[in-house]
């Protein structure tokens, strides 16, 4: 885009002026984040409305992701890159003498999201915009987002994440498109006024869902997609009668109720709570994203449905929005009075869904007497839709009638998502090979065999825009000096880095340019932990939400055992390590929050003690989130990928390691198994049991922890000092993580992820680790040609896997819309 300095800077001072009373020199930081943001928005506009017009003005098939989140993190440099003025900006900036660093730290993370499907869904619209494609997200303006994390005590204490304290300068409120959603209510059948049988729902309770847009600006293209967000509100604010009786508290009563919908992301990203209040912001933003695109589909093309699915796909985001599949059939059956047949027909044509899990306690249903009562018409149309598939699958299996109840979308008192998605979309997708594999063969195999051809597999990515090109511009740099431009739009170009892995002197500058980034992670951990790492130390880093199966535990362990060596043998002799660990747990998930605890305490143990030498330190960085990941990844050395095998769908952050250039520590696991194939095992550390091993052991009921640690004294000494007052005097407070491996607790097996069984695999693997890390350009190289291998895991790869195979999109070329 073109760019005028002193047209920026004038805006800049002007909005200083209007919205807060200020010139330059009396600004603070904030006041100067939100203006230069505003001043940001305001460049982003005409590509934004001519894009809008490009899409409107030819017909052409568009895409709606919908995701209960999008953890977009900061968008103010993002932004700037992809508008291609990032260095321009900073450039006014610094001549007005304003730190840029400051401006960017103020701006909160949109945190609309808790892990890996969030982060995942952020990434596809940078993608998506980007190459082209019309695609938009829709999903919920949460007003606090995933909690902001403290350690007190070495415990994890939530806080509310206010995100929106403060205006958020990148949104636009459109209450011009606000819908109404309706929950509860009784259902009746009756004749509309131009005498047509329909059912209705009466005395519902009615939520105001109001967008606002967020823009998704391409990189270098004039492209920018909407992130279209809703937020609930009541249609009658409060009620005037009861506060004028003082009845101050009920008659706020309705208007609480309504905005409690979008009040707050749920924290937990496995096992579904079964609160109604999820269902509501399920049903919330999946039925206004609908009505938003049937009414804009009516007043374009009138009420004939038959081209519907060829303007719109639609691309469920796990089972969290899949009460759109049923709500579209409300739509066109009781507001346009469509038949069945030809409703589902369209409906199945629509709808694709995205499984993100394995893990069987994680697949989302819903009590039946929650789904009725919140939805029932919703919950009549679903009933409608099973007994037509059962009618299918008694024919189909006329004597299994336990497959029939297995499959059917309602049973045991429950309403089964991921079956109503697999029964409904016409395509299915895992995130990696694996997975994909795992879905067909085990968990949803009854399901395969009646729908082979809707399995498909996409391999997640990432967007090398924000997580390489803005979060490690050194290195950034030191690719476009070797291979030239071209890489930032098409990762695989990162092979041509591959004529360097010998040449001396890059390997040389490829270490120059981590050690710079450690000592940039060290700062920023000195300021705000008061924590003093040595960047010339190994820096092993496992960040990601804290879960059993991730195996956080693992690491710990090992972090013990380490301790203990370095304290029995004096002889002991290996490079310096810190261990790194980022990690939020769900608030209610007693077991990972007992293991956060853990970490810490041996952390507070090992940092204190004199004897240690600075050989082994240990770090837990509070609060883990996009705009601290971004300062993470290119500081790493190691990338910790450690679940037990088959149990993590994907995983990503493993791909923002390895082109930042970290050597992966992991199992054969999610899209570890890519890694490990595009990079070659021999540039990184596979270890531990693998899937059909543990599959094996799983039949046969034949693993026995007691033997492993029968076997090994060094582990039967760790995990026993979770218990024996060498971490905590009380001998209570790890007793739980204790028991659960020894002898399983709350009737499950001991040690249910294999922990103690791929622990000495996994001693041995961190040995050759620290062995290869004193071979410094060895160490070097296997970086290097990992990052010249990353290229399979870009977001735009996955993007095009889509649209080839589900979405078929075309690709709409925008022009900048400035004035000719
Ligand atoms: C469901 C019902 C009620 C409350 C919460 C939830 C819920 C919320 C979030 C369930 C799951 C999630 C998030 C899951 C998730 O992040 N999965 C990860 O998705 C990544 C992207 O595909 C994969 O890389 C990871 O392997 C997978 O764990």
């Amino acid at each position: 885009m073109k760019f005028d300095a002193e047209k920026f800077r004038e805006n800049l001072s002007a909005r200083l002026r209007r919205q807060y009373g200020k010139d330059i020199s009396q600004a603070n930081s904030h006041d100067l984040f939100d203006a230069v943001s505003a001043s940001v928005q305001e460049l982003i506009m005409p590509a934004w409305m001519a894009t809008r017009h490009e899409y409107e003005k030819k017909p052409t098939k568009q895409l709606y992701y919908l995701s209960a989140e999008f953890l977009m993190g900061r968008a103010l440099s993002n932004n700037l890159i992809n508008l291609g003025i990032k260095e321009e900006v900073q450039k006014v900036l610094k001549d007005m003498n304003i730190n840029f660093n400051l401006i960017e730290d103020e701006e909160p993370d949109a945190g609309l999201g808790n892990g890996g499907l969030g982060r995942l869904a952020a990434c596809f619209l940078d993608s998506l915009a980007t190459l082209d494609y019309p695609g938009h997200g829709y999903g919920i303006r949460y007003q606090y987002g995933m909690f902001e994390q403290r350690i007190e005590n070495g415990y994890q204490v939530e806080y509310p994440d206010n995100w929106l304290k403060h205006r958020d300068p990148w949104e636009i409120k459109r209450s011009d498109l606000a819908v109404t959603v309706k929950f509860g209510g009784e259902i009746k059948y009756g004749k509309t006024p131009d005498g047509q049988d329909r059912f209705y729902v009466e005395n519902a309770e009615e939520v105001t869902a109001t967008p606002y847009d967020m823009p998704i600006v391409g990189f270098d293209t004039n492209t920018v997609n909407t992130l279209r967000l809703w937020q609930a509100s009541s249609p009658n604010g409060f009620d005037l009668q009861l506060f004028n009786d003082m009845r101050y508290n009920e008659a706020v009563v309705r208007q609480n109720s309504a905005e409690n919908v979008s009040r707050v992301l749920y924290p937990n990203d496995s096992g579904p709570t079964g609160k109604s209040l999820r269902l509501k912001q399920q049903y919330f933003f999946s039925s206004a994203s609908l009505q938003d695109l049937v009414h804009h589909f009516v007043a374009d093309y009138g009420t004939d449905f038959t081209k519907f699915p060829d303007l719109h796909v639609i691309q469920l985001n796990d089972t969290h929005p899949v009460v759109a599949i049923p709500e579209l059939m409300r739509i066109f059956l009781d507001e346009y009075g469509l038949g069945w047949n030809s409703a589902w027909e369209i409906v199945q044509k629509t709808f694709a869904y995205t499984n993100h899990t394995i893990l069987a306690e994680a697949l989302e249903k819903w009590d039946i007497a929650i789904f009725q009562s919140l939805l029932p018409r919703i919950y009549q149309i679903v009933e409608e839709i099973n007994r037509r598939l059962m009618i299918e699958l008694r024919a189909k299996y006329p004597n299994d009638y336990k497959k029939q109840n297995h499959m059917s979308i309602i049973h045991d008192g429950k309403v089964y998502m991921a079956w109503l998605a697999i029964h409904a979309c016409f395509s299915v997708n895992g995130v990696a090979e694996l997975h994909t594999e795992l879905l067909k063969n085990q968990e949803l195999k009854d399901w395969y065999d009646l729908y082979p051809k809707k399995f498909n597999n996409k391999t997640n990515g990432i967007t090398q825009r924000r997580w390489l090109l803005n979060a490690n511009p050194e290195l950034a740099d030191f690719i476009t000096k070797r291979i030239g431009h071209g890489w930032e739009k098409d990762l695989t170009k990162l092979k041509g880095l591959e004529k360097y892995v010998d040449d001396d002197a890059s390997l040389e500058e490829l270490i120059a340019i981590k050690r710079r980034n450690k000592e940039a992670l060290v700062d920023y951990l000195k300021h705000k932990q008061n924590e003093f790492l040595d960047p010339d130390s190994i820096f092993d880093v496992q960040v990601k939400r804290l879960h059993e199966y991730k195996r956080q535990l693992l690491n710990v362990l090992h972090i013990m055992y380490l301790y203990n060596r370095i304290i029995e043998d004096p002889s002991y002799n290996a490079p310096n390590r810190t261990f790194i660990f980022g990690a939020k747990s769900a608030s209610g998930y007693r077991r990972a929050k007992s293991i956060i605890k853990l970490i810490n305490t041996v952390a507070e143990r090992v940092n204190n003690d004199r004897r240690i030498g600075g050989k082994l330190r240990v770090v837990f960085i509070e609060n883990y989130r996009v705009s601290v990941a971004e300062k993470i990844f290119p500081a790493a050395d190691v990338s910790e990928q450690i679940s037990t095998a088959g149990k993590e769908a994907s995983g990503t952050s493993n791909m923002k390691f390895m082109v930042n250039g970290a050597l992966t520590m992991g199992t054969l696991d999610g899209a570890n198994i890519e890694i490990f194939e595009e990079a070659g095992k021999e540039n990184g550390f596979v270890f531990g049991l693998t899937t059909p091993e543990i599959l094996k052991m799983e039949e046969e009921h034949s693993y026995n922890p007691q033997q492993y640690l029968e076997r090994n004294p060094r582990l039967e000494k760790v995990v026993e000092q979770l218990v024996d007052g060498t971490y905590d005097p009380t001998r209570q407070v790890f007793k739980e993580i204790h028991d659960s491996l020894v002898y399983g607790v709350e009737g499950q097996r001991p040690d249910v992820y294999y922990v103690l069984a791929d622990f000495d695999k996994y001693c041995k693997a961190q040995e050759e680790l620290a062995k290869a890390y004193t071979d410094k350009k060895g160490w070097a190289r296997k970086a290097l040609i990992n990052i010249a291998n990353a290229g399979k895991f870009s977001s735009d790869r996955t993007i095009e896997d889509y649209v080839r195979d589900i979405w078929h999109l075309k690709k709409v070329v925008v022009d900048n819309g400035e004035v000719k």
